[in-house]
C-alpha cells in the first residue's frame, strides 16, 4: 500500500498508518528521521489534518515515533513494540517488523515442577516439564531473556528439538497439535541484574521490564508460564483500551 485508497473499506488513517509503518520497514525512513507534517502528510494523500494527525499520533502511542516539543515528529531508534493485543511470539514480533528473530538456547531441561512454577502452570508440584532458557536476539543484538516453562503429555519430546532455529510457539501449534488460545502477562519494571547483564550486554543496574506470562490451549489449560527480562530502553509495550459504558 503507497496511497491511500478512497473506495477501500479501511479508514484512511489506518491506511496512512499502514503507509507510514511500510516506510519504516523499508527503511525509507530511518530513526531519527524527521517525519513530515501534518499538512504535508496531508497534501501528499489529499487527506485531511485530522486524519494525518490520527494517523501520526497512534504510531507515537505504538511507540514507532516520538515528538519533540516545537521539532515535530520523529522516527523511534530501534524500540521494539510488543502489542498486547494479539497473542503473538518472539518470532512473530521480530517478523512482523522486519527483522531476522534469533536464538540462543542457554538450557533446555527436563526438571521438576517447584511450587510457584506449578500454581502458575496448575499441576503438581513435582512434577516433570520441560524447561527452556533463552536468549533471544533482533538482528543479531540481544533484547531479552525467557525463561519457559512447558507442561504437557509428551512434552519431553521437545528436548529432541532445534529451538536455536524453530519459534516454540510454532512448533506447538503445528508439530504437537495444541493451539495457543489466549494468555495472561504481568508487567514489572526493574533493573539489569550481573547474569543478565553480561548476556543482554548491557551495564548491570540499567533498566529493565520483567514480564510473566501464562500461555492457555484450549479448555483453557495452561501450557506455558514464562518470565522474561527485556531491556527496558529498547521496548516499548502497547495496548489499546475502550471505556465501558457506565451504567448510572
Ligand atoms: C514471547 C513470549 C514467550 C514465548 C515466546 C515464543 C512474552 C513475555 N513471552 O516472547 O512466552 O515463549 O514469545 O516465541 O511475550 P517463539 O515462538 O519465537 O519461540
Amino acid at each position: 500500500m503507497s496511497t491511500i485508497v478512497r473506495k477501500s473499506p479501511l479508514p484512511r488513517y489506518y491506511q496512512l498508518k499502514e503507509i507510514m509503518r511500510e516506510k519504516i520497514r523499508s527503511g525509507e525512513w530511518k530513526p531519527g528521521d524527521l517525519i513530515p507534517s501534518e499538512r504535508e502528510l496531508g497534501e501528499q494523500y489529499g487527506i485531511s489534518r485530522m486524519t494525518a494527525r490520527q494517523a501520526i499520533t497512534e504510531l507515537v502511542n505504538e511507540g514507532l515515533f516520538y515528538r519533540e516539543q516545537g521539532k515535530g515528529t520523529f522516527v523511534s531508534r530501534r524500540k521494539i513494540t510488543q502489542q498486547l493485543i494479539h497473542l503473538t511470539g518472539f518470532t512473530e514480533d521480530m517478523k512482523a517488523r522486519g527483522q531476522q528473530p534469533g536464538t540462543r538456547v542457554l538450557s533446555a531441561e527436563m526438571r521438576p515442577a517447584d511450587e510457584a512454577v506449578a500454581e502458575r502452570l496448575r499441576i503438581k508440584p513435582g512434577l516433570q516439564i520441560f524447561r527452556l532458557h533463552r536468549l533471544r536476539l533482533a538482528d543479531g543484538e540481544p533484547l531479552a531473556i525467557e525463561v519457559s516453562h512447558i507442561s504437557f503429555i509428551g512434552c519431553e519430546k521437545l528436548l529432541e528439538e532445534d529451538l536455536e532455529h524453530n519459534s516454540l510457539y510454532r512448533l506447538l501449534e503445528t508439530k504437537y497439535g495444541l493451539p495457543l488460545v489466549e494468555a495472561d502477562q504481568e508487567l514489572e519494571a526493574g533493573l539489569i541484574g550481573s547474569e543478565e547483564a553480561q548476556y543482554l550486554k548491557v551495564p548491570v543496574g540499567s533498566p529493565a521490564l520483567f514480564t510473566r506470562r501464562v500461555t492457555y490451549t484450549e479448555r483453557n489449560q495452561p501450557i506455558e508460564y514464562a518470565s522474561s527480562v527485556y531491556c527496558g530502553n529498547k521496548y516499548v509495550f502497547y495496548t489499546h483500551m475502550k471505556r465501558e459504558q457506565l451504567l448510572s
